[in-house]
């Protein structure tokens, strides 16, 4: 996602943080973020070319045309170095997280601050179907249309031209507006989803996997269809992929949220 896309994402986890949570996210934010999440979620894009480690963490390539994800088989760097992938960086995060909160050691040898932004980010990110795509289009990046009369590339279009132009066309032009309309969807229209959005199988405190498994099928399924190289898309696949990229923001808020609630739990 670009900068819309995730600060959307984190003021919506804001508002379904625990008390617990809510205290260690702002003990650890750090003083740029004036308290607020949203404030650095896009931080991991601001150092990714100076951290070029970095970079890989952001998405995982899967098989071209395949439409599933495996751990195994995907998550590594173009270099081949396992783990280093944004499912792989969202386990490495929260444990880093999670044992310095839980266990009885005076100080933790990660910087917390970056770990939290990092986390925040890429719950955020593996949410975008096309950070789940082929590995032969680079998520996208390489199908070359139009979105109306300007040229971009499909990736982008997802990072931020459906959210641009519905912030445009449907929210006054205030990004703040769309947020607000989506939190209104899942306290009503999504709200008997929310609690399997929350959960993750076998009490793990976070579950990337099923994330980046809908990812690909919804980026078969939404994100690939009628976006062939050369094409131009206009309001038939802008109107009909809009509400899938905003439940997939109300998902990423609502499960970053229920995994910091999980990771600064007192109990367990
Ligand atoms: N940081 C940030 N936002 C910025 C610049 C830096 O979140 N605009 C990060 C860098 C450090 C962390 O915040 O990892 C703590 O930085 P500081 O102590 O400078 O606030
Ligand atoms: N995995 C990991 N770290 C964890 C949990 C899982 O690296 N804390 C990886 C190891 C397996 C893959 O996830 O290769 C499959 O996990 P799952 O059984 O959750 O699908
Ligand atoms: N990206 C991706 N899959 C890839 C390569 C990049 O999802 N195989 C993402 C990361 C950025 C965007 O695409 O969000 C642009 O990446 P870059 O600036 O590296 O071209
Ligand atoms: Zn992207
Ligand atoms: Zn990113």
């Amino acid at each position: 996602w670009g900068k819309e896309g995730h600060f959307a994402i984190c003021k919506i986890a804001e508002g379904f943080l625990s008390k617990d949570a809510l205290a260690a996210v702002k003990e650890l934010l750090p003083a740029s973020a004036a308290g607020d999440l949203a404030e650095v979620c896009s931080w991991p894009d601001e150092i990714r070319y100076h951290l070029r480690w970095s970079s890989a963490l952001h998405y995982v390539d899967t098989p071209d045309f395949l439409c599933n994800y495996k751990y195994c088989r995907d998550c590594h760097d173009p270099a081949g170095h396992k783990d280093r992938c944004v499912t792989g960086a969202i386990y490495n995060y929260t444990m880093q997280l999670f044992s310095a909160y839980h266990d009885s050691i005076s100080e933790s040898k990660y910087n917390l601050t970056e770990a939290l932004m990092f986390l925040a980010h890429f719950i955020g990110d593996v949410h975008q179907p096309l950070h789940v795509g082929f590995t032969g289009d680079a998520g996208g990046n390489t199908i070359i249309v139009r979105w109306y009369r300007r040229k971009t590339n499909l990736h982008h279009v997802w990072d931020n031209m459906i959210i641009e132009s519905a912030v445009k066309t449907f929210y006054s032009k205030d990004l703040a507006i769309m947020i607000k309309a989506i939190e209104s969807n899942i306290t009503d229209g999504w709200s008997n989803d929310i609690s399997e959005w929350q959960i993750c199988a076998n009490n793990q405190t976070v579950c990337p996997n099923e994330y980046a498994s809908e990812s690909i099928s919804l980026a078969c399924k939404y994100a690939y269809r009628n976006a062939t190289p050369g094409s131009t898309l206009t309001d038939d696949y802008f109107l009909s992929r809009l509400p899938v990229v905003e439940k997939r923001i109300a998902q990423s808020g609502v499960r970053l949220a229920a995994t910091l609630n999980r990771v600064f739990s007192s109990e367990a």
